[in-house]
């Protein structure tokens, strides 16, 4: 399962080692967050990397996150004194913002005489987890860039610096971002957008943990929640386990957050509400055709379906993190 898996803090530094030649050379940096969950899409201790330089925070696939909750973000991060803009590179709104940023550190360079522009070309790194987007935006700020982008992570491989306009260049590279420690959440959570790739993930865990999260929140998307459905016996269910369960230590090291996932049960705190959460997974399985041996519903299969709704968005927009 390891080797698998590319954000494990090894790989990542050896990443991160592989262009600090590259990393001396930048005017500036781009951290691309996905809006959906900023918190586990950062790791603000990268900010040892990139010293005193100036970064900016994208919160890019706006297009897919709750509205109201991404200006809570920014009004967070605002308020901690970054520089922060949405962007969405499928509608492309926010590409002016993203521009003006660019001029912005150019002036920034010129009035400090800090970070020096070699040349009149000015170097910008970009980072973020693998699958946030780091290839699109790229793409939106340049036609004729047109690097590869894709639904799986890990797609970028290896680094090029690409041309942005006459005197800018962006560094593409595969994501490098590593996982943050200090939360239970993040495994699931940066599984069910799609940071982790799906095949070394416990993917029926990573969906149940998903749809506890809507029930909670008080979404039930009719693509996955019967009409009928009794939504305050669920909502029940969490409560209960919330209060009873066993509080999860948080992960000691990014490998642990994938090797150690506790095992369903024990993650949802409840049997019952366990059994609840496979009985919609299991409907969804029975409505959509998807069985093993002929009869059983495919819970597997269900799981993939529902977090591949949730990715393009047609189970509505869900931000899976408040600030
Ligand atoms: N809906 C939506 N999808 C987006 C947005 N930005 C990127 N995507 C999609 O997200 C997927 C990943 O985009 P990439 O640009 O390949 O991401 P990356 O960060 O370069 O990924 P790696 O190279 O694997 O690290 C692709 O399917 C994109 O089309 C956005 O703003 N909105
Ligand atoms: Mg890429």
């Amino acid at each position: 399962m390891s080797e698998k898996f590319s954000w494990y803090p090894g790989h990542m530094k050896k990443a991160l080692e592989a262009i600090s030649e590259e990393i001396k050379s930048a005017t500036a940096f781009i951290f691309v967050l996905d809006s959906r969950c900023p918190f586990s899409s950062l790791n603000p201790s990268l900010e040892k990397i990139t010293g005193k330089k100036p970064v900016l925070y994208v919160l890019n696939k706006s297009d897919l996150a709750s509205a109201g909750i991404t200006q809570e973000w920014i009004h967070r991060f605002e308020q901690e004194g970054r520089q922060v803009i949405t962007l969405s590179c499928k509608s492309r709104s926010g590409r002016k913002s993203l521009l003006a940023a660019l001029r912005h550190f150019r002036e920034i360079s010129r009035k400090t005489g800090k970070n020096k522009i070699l040349g009149n070309t000015m170097r910008v790194i970009i980072m973020g987890v693998p699958n946030s987007g780091k290839s699109s935006i790229i793409n939106i700020l340049s036609p004729t860039a047109s690097v590869k982008t894709g639904k799986k992570p890990g797609l970028t491989r290896g680094k090029q610096w690409l041309k942005i306009g006459d005197d800018n260049e962006i560094l593409d590279s595969p994501g490098i971002m590593p996982p943050r420690m200090d939360h239970i959440d993040t495994g699931w959570v940066l599984g069910a957008t799609g940071a982790i790739k799906q095949e070394i993930l416990p993917i029926e865990y990573v969906a149940s943990k998903f749809l506890a999260y809507l029930a909670k929140r008080d979404l039930f998307p009719e693509a996955v929640f019967p009409a009928n459905y009794n939504r305050k016996e669920l909502q029940d269910l969490i409560e209960e386990a919330e209060r009873t369960a066993e509080k999860p230590k948080p992960p000691r090291s990014g490998k642990q957050i994938i090797d150690e996932i506790p095992d369903i049960h024990a993650i949802s705190g409840s049997a019952h509400l366990q059994q609840a959460i496979t009985a919609i997974i299991e409907d969804f399985a029975t409505k959509r055709g998807f069985f093993i041996k002929g009869s059983e519903p495919d819970g597997e299969k269900a799981s993939l379906q529902i977090l591949k709704m949730f990715r393009e968005g047609k189970l509505g927009k869900i931000s899976l993190e408040t600030p």
